[in-house]
């Protein structure tokens, strides 16, 4: 049976929710974004804004004289965020299965749950009037039998859209649009393909796998079945929403890998601490970066067994870290950790095993020594990064 998922995405989100607080802002061109004067960048436009050329990421001196008009508002992250929890809150009433992608975004697998609704769009339109009611946000709606095709179809009915790609039509739905509505094709891939004489996703659908594979690599094998609207990815909800984090803002961003990661490691040995001293183990580890444009993304991996050892968490989130450096190269102004589905004494330790029990001494015997002498007694290797610059 087909797989009915949906992408649903809130439009001109950090905008929307400051219009809905104040709404002698709505009808306008309005601006959430760091400041003119101090290289700030945009964050959120609204759609009344956009027609001027002006969208996230521009630098705000640039959207001022584009549109002088604007209405500039620095971001108020603590309204994005309750607005994103109420969100998230309303989408899990309809499916149990939610996968939240960022702040505004998450997909859904609806699969059987549109009954009492009648069909997959009616149940989109109860999700979109729920929204509209309580958050009074609008928000698009992409369905499709795969994640690929539900994210590009969302981001094609914007603002407050309801796009249904039959499960067959995909290719044809897809095969018209320029390759850059690939998700997953950034600036650097779409020069690369472009290289290759390719520009609309019906010739990289019919390109030879081969030949796409030895110029991009595995990105290129995934792009190239997501051309063909095949994508079997399930929609993962996160793990239980119990959990510890840290996070760290800098002084400067930083796109310092080193750094980075000594950050990250110091931040894992916070929130491992803590687990010990709750006597529990983690299963899920997720990083959090803030990018100097203000977006704010998290990944997330889940262990084969629930862990409480500092290098067992850390490999973990190194190996998001550097998935997501590769992704995107954005210097970075905020890195985060977070453990969750937590998981009590029950955690079985191999008795004789001194490959895993070694790192766990280790642990008992840093927490004492930072316990006594506080955070910044011990350093591992790990910890100690160059300057940042
Ligand atoms: P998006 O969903 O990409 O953008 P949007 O919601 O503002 O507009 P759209 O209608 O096109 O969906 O991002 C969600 C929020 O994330 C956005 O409101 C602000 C933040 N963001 C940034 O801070 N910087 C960025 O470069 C982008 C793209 C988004
Ligand atoms: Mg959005």
């Amino acid at each position: 049976m087909a797989r009915c998922i949906f992408h649903i995405d809130l439009d001109a989100f950090f905008v929307s929710v400051e219009q809905a607080f104040n709404p002698k802002l709505k009808g306008k061109p309005v601006i959430v974004g760091g400041d003119p004067e101090r290289r700030g960048v945009v964050a959120s436009a609204s759609y009344e804004a956009r027609p001027f050329g002006i969208h996230a990421g521009m630098p705000s001196s640039k959207a001022c004289r584009l549109c002088p008009q604007a209405i500039f508002i620095r971001p108020n992250f603590s309204r994005y965020r309750d607005a994103s929890n109420r969100f998230m809150e309303i989408l899990a009433d309809f499916s149990p299965d939610v996968e939240p992608l960022g702040l505004d975004e998450a997909y859904l697998d609806v699969t059987g749950c549109e009954e009492p609704y009648g069909s997959p769009p009616e149940l989109a339109r109860a999700i979109k009037e729920r929204i509209h009611k309580e958050l009074k946000l609008t928000a698009s709606v992409g369905i499709a039998a795969c994640k690929v095709v539900a994210k590009i179809a969302s981001a094609l009915c914007k603002p407050d859209g309801l796009l249904e790609i039959a499960p067959g039509r995909e290719q044809a739905f897809l095969n018209p649009l320029p390759i850059a509505k690939l998700p997953g094709v950034g600036e650097k891939t779409e020069k690369s393909l472009k290289e290759m004489g390719i520009t609309t996703i019906r010739e990289l659908a019919s390109l030879p796998l081969d030949t796409i594979a030895q110029r991009l690599g595995t990105t290129g094998a995934a792009l190239h079945s997501y051309a063909r609207g095949i994508d079997d990815r399930e929609v993962e909800a996160p793990c239980e929403a119990k959990s510890i984090s840290h996070e760290f803002t800098f002084a400067r961003d930083t796109l310092d890998r080193d750094f980075l990661e000594a950050t990250l490691h110091n931040l894992c040995q916070e929130v491992c601490q803590e687990l010990r001293s709750q006597n529990k183990s983690a299963k899920c580890v997720a990083i959090k970066l803030r990018y100097a444009d203000f977006r704010t993304i998290t990944r997330q991996a889940t262990l084969r067994e629930a862990s409480d050892v500092t290098q067992v968490i850390y490999a973990t989130a190194q190996q998001l870290l550097g998935r997501t450096l590769a992704e995107q190269e954005k210097s970075i102004r905020l890195v985060g950790i977070r453990i969750s589905s937590l998981v009590g004494e029950e955690r079985q330790l191999p008795m004789f095993d001194s490959k895993t029990e070694r790192p766990q001494r280790l642990d008992k015997a840093i927490d004492e020594i930072r316990r006594k002498h506080g955070p910044s007694a011990v350093k591992t290797g790990d910890d100690i990064a160059p300057e940042s610059s």
